[in-house]
């Protein structure tokens, strides 16, 4: 019997709504009474990440994440980083509306958690180093966790005071920390950092990039051996640390990190960065993913990040933090558990299913043995569905299936097409170049219009499978390009 289709506005209305869905059942699927994990994923670790949006893929379907600035001094200085503007190693360069105090952010933090049901992570990543301005950081941490328990406490460091903290970060129970490692060799480093200051004093070059760099490893080790999970950011930068990156992978698996997570360099003489200023170009989307490929079978890879901004509230993708600024916010706020509650339990029924969906998409992929591969841009507004208009999507999430199954291997952002009822032929124009080379875009439903300009670019596009779980749509489309028998649709 077929799941209803559950859609992200149903699961984020009200709490009422909610709560009926929960309480009927959420969906009807036979699969229903699956555990939901994920297959070859140690149980202990699936429960850290089963609700993170940055540490497992498939959470950030479901699941949103948070940050607040409340920490906005740094010790270093990163050549891509122009501190008048965001942290650029968790933000998209743009200035972070306002700063906030432990308590200010106590408050936006719980009237996000009463507004937005997937909220499950409270991130500080910026502007600013969190472990530099530790105490500020540990007060937020400290009063959002007394208000909402199982709120998961998540932050970003360059590393360099890192191991200072990472007794109380234990303590504090806080599973998810990312440090920023761009380099394990000092020569490569003294390009990245002209200076840092540490113990007091001022370093620069070789020097400095070497003391940063014994840190960065001393505290990557002293968390793994606590048992919190590690994710590395590495910023790559065409000409400087692009190959390096291969070494630095090596180093962090060595190191037990949990996820490499390798992203562009966002650089443009208007953010007034050193790199910006001097020319330095950021990689392509075919560069990124090649450097990707080429990491595979190393320190596992987080293909799904999408640079957020240090305030940034939403599923991953989303920038709500507008919604919430100070003056939008009430003086005085309870954390009401509510909406978040009956929200995982519909997430909890869809997911099981949605698990069993996928499982059966690749098992029909593996027994396919076409030995071709087919890269699908997918409009999604979340739930792991196909469930966005083309003419609505303002990115689209890349799959690539092959008899090896079906990965996400990144996102193209893109200007919504339709506004009002109409859409822009120069906005389509530049749709159709930011998806270059794609082969077929999966959406809910999209005009004559723009298929047949997809179709002059040679992408394909169709809606026959909206709503559809993303890995069952993406399976039937496989078995329909290239003449394989598709297995009943499951969702
Ligand atoms: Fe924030 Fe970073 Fe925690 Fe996520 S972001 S502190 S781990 S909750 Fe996520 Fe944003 Fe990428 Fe960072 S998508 S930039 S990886
Ligand atoms: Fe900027 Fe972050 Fe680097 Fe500090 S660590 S200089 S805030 S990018």
């Amino acid at each position: 019997m077929p799941a209803p289709i559950v859609s992200l506005q149903s699961l984020t209305s009200t709490s009422d709504q909610l709560l009926a869905t929960a309480q009927s059942g959420g969906c009807a699927s036979s699969s229903c009474g699956a555990s939901g994990k994920q297959d070859g994923i140690d149980p202990a670790i699936w429960e850290k990440i089963k609700n993170h949006p940055c540490f497992s893929e498939e959470a950030h379907h479901y699941f949103a994440r948070m940050h607040v600035a409340v920490a906005p001094a740094c010790n270093i200085q990163c050549n891509y980083c122009n501190r008048k503007y965001d942290c650029a190693n968790e933000s998209r360069p743009g200035v972070v509306s306002e700063k906030l105090t432990p308590d200010q952010a106590l408050r936006k933090v719980i009237t996000v958690a009463n507004e937005v049901p997937q909220l499950s992570v409270l991130g500080i990543a910026g502007p600013g180093d969190a472990c530099y301005d530790w105490e500020k950081t540990k007060a937020t941490f400290e009063r959002v966790a007394r208000e909402i328990p199982d709120i998961k406490l998540c932050l970003s460091t360059n590393g360099l005071a890192l191991p200072d903290h990472v007794a109380e970060l234990a303590e504090m129970n806080v599973d998810h920390v990312t440090i920023t490692i761009n380099m394990v060799d000092p020569e490569v480093g003294a390009k990245i950092y002209p200076w840092i200051f540490y113990d007091q004093r001022r370093y620069a070059g070789i020097e400095a990039a070497r003391i940063l760099h014994e840190r960065q490893m001393l505290g990557l080790e002293m968390l793994t051996a606590r048992g919190i999970l590690t994710k590395i950011n590495s910023v790559m930068i065409p000409g400087v640390n692009d190959e390096h990156l291969l070494e630095v992978n090596r180093w962090v698996k060595e190191r037990g990190a949990f996820l490499h997570n390798v992203m562009p360099l966002i650089s443009d003489p208007a953010h007034g960065t050193h790199y910006g200023l001097a020319g330095q170009r950021g990689p392509n989307a075919t560069e990124l993913k090649t450097l990707q490929d080429r990491l595979e079978g190393g320190a596992k890879l987080m293909r799904h990040c999408r640079q957020c901004r240090a305030d940034a509230v939403g599923l991953l993708g989303e920038d709500g933090g507008q919604e919430f600024t100070l003056d939008r916010i009430p003086g005085d706020v309870t954390y009401d558990a509510t909406k978040r509650e009956a929200y995982r339990e519909v997430v909890a029924h869809e997911r099981r299913d949605h698990v069993a969906a996928r499982r059966e998409a690749i098992g029909m992929l593996e027994t396919a043995g076409s030995g071709k591969s087919l890269l699908v841009a997918v409009a999604t507004k979340g739930g792991g569905r196909v469930n966005e208009h083309f003419g609505h999507a303002k990115e689209f999430q890349v799959y690539e299936a092959s008899p090896k199954g079906i990965s996400f291997v990144g996102h193209r952002n893109v200007e919504q097409y339709c506004l009002g009822g109409w859409g822009e032929n120069a906005t389509l124009d530049g749709i159709v170049a930011a998806l270059e080379g794609i082969d077929v875009v999966l959406c809910a439903k999209i005009g004559d219009c723009p298929k047949e300009q997809l179709a002059e670019a040679g992408i394909g596009a169709t809606d026959a499978y909206g709503h559809d779980y993303i890995e069952t749509a993406i399976s039937a489309l496989y078995a329909a390009e290239f003449g394989v028998q598709p297995l009943a649709a499951t969702a």
